[in-house]
């Protein structure tokens, strides 16, 4: 018999611990995530069509298996908003119908936090998903010249170079003329067939006809869009109890000619000032925020308090052209200690317990020789987790002492 130890952990709220599953399929397992030190687990019903209602059946089935496991279904990551309901074409009303049903069955089954983004097309946009860090292990990462080359020489889409300078367009050219075949293939597969996550995957035509669905949407337009839907689902999530949480654009800067609305403090202060509901909520994810120079992570933790509901934390390392790859968590451009304190603060000022994952993380050691998902892999997640709740302990300890 082992006597219990007294509890170093128990002082005041901390983050609650958790990662990403994408379902049955997913290379890492309930039992690793629990393994990692989680209690809870993100999810989505990837399998249902982009538009449709998640019924109280298919969520049920779904929490059972990870509650079998002795972990919570803690947050949803995402039910995607439809391109009809961003641009506001066709049958907008119906999704947004179906969105709300679907937000009153996830309370009915008890899951009351939902991510979502508002990022025109696709998801989250990198480059290269095997960037090899200088220590062996390979990172994600996004390289402008590569994604101007695409839109250039790849995609051609018309007046593109009207976007760019000389610099950029000279730059994206010396990097296609140097890329080989399969350099070529990679980086427009990794553009247009969507990273894990993202519920869209496209060839190339049909990518360019989904960018044209957006001539005329400028960001104006988009956010005007965006509050409409906020003005809809918002009042739905407040009387039934489930806070909404918006993923920042990422990369938070307009690319491929398509604009951003989530990218800055200011974007989201228009955003929580037309729709002040506390169920208008933020997914305060480090490392799409941190990507720009002009948003200081601290402080709009401390503007933003109230309001986020869910952590994605993670650093990126950024140069002066727009290129980045993801570092290791407390490495990079992140103040990783700051950001933290400031959440603790706010969770003890709230007396809540925040759910965070660790976004993202290097494959590395074992996860080389398998199969992964980019950013996804069992050992780095591990490793930024492992990190993270140290600092987070220490930051804790070190505060009520
Ligand atoms: C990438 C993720 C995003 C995020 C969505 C939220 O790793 O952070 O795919 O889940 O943008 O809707």
């Amino acid at each position: 018999m082992y006597k219990n130890c007294p509890s170093y952990q128990s002082v005041g709220y901390n983050m609650e611990q958790t990662m990403r599953w994408y379902g049955p399929k997913d290379p890492v397992s309930l039992s690793d995530i629990k393994q990692a030190g989680c209690s809870g687990v993100v999810t989505a019903l990837h399998h249902i069509p982009n538009g449709e209602v998640w019924t109280i059946e298919e969520i049920n089935s779904r929490k059972k298996i990870i509650e079998a496991m002795g972990l919570q279904w803690s947050v949803v990551e995402s039910i995607p908003v439809h391109e009809s309901i961003k641009t506001q074409t066709g049958d907008f009303n119906k999704h947004i119908e179906n969105y709300k049903q679907s937000i009153r069955n996830l309370s009915q089954c008890g899951i009351s936090i939902v991510t979502y983004n508002f990022m025109p097309v696709m998801d989250w946009t990198r480059t290269n998903l095997a960037f090899p860090v200088e220590d062996g292990s390979l990172a994600v990462s996004f390289e402008m010249s590569a994604l101007i080359a695409f839109d250039l020489f790849i995609l051609k889409r018309k007046d593109a170079e009207k976007q760019y300078t000389q610099e950029q367009i000279a730059a994206a050219k010396n990097k296609f003329e140097n890329a080989t075949a399969d350099e070529k293939n990679t980086i427009k597969v990794n553009i247009i067939k969507g990273l894990p996550g993202s519920e869209e995957s496209f060839t190339i035509e049909e990518f360019a006809t989904a960018l044209k669905t957006y001539d005329g949407i400028d960001a104006a337009i988009l956010r005007k869009n965006l509050i409409y839907f906020l003005q809809q689902v918002v009042p739905v999530a407040e009387e039934v109890g489930v806070k909404m949480v918006i993923h920042p654009d990422d990369p938070p800067y307009p690319i491929l000619g398509l604009p951003r609305v989530v990218s800055t403090a200011s974007d989201l202060e228009l955003l929580f000032n037309a729709v002040p509901s506390l169920s208008n909520g933020l997914c305060f994810c480090t490392g799409s925020l941190g990507v720009r120079a002009d948003n200081d992570l601290p402080a709009m933790v401390k503007q933003f308090g109230q309001r986020i509901n869910f952590l994605h934390l993670r650093s990126t390392r950024r140069n002066e052209v727009g290129d980045f790859f993801e570092d290791n968590h407390l490495e990079g451009d992140v103040d990783m200690y700051a950001v933290i304190k400031e959440v603790v603060d706010i969770m003890q000022e709230r007396k809540i317990s925040i759910p965070m994952r660790p976004d993202h993380g290097h494959q590395m050691l074992d996860d080389l020789k398998k199969v992964t998902n980019p950013g996804y892999s069992a050992i780095g997640r591990l490793r930024g987790l492992a990190e993270l709740r140290g600092l987070e302990l220490g930051i804790l300890r070190t505060r009520n002492n």
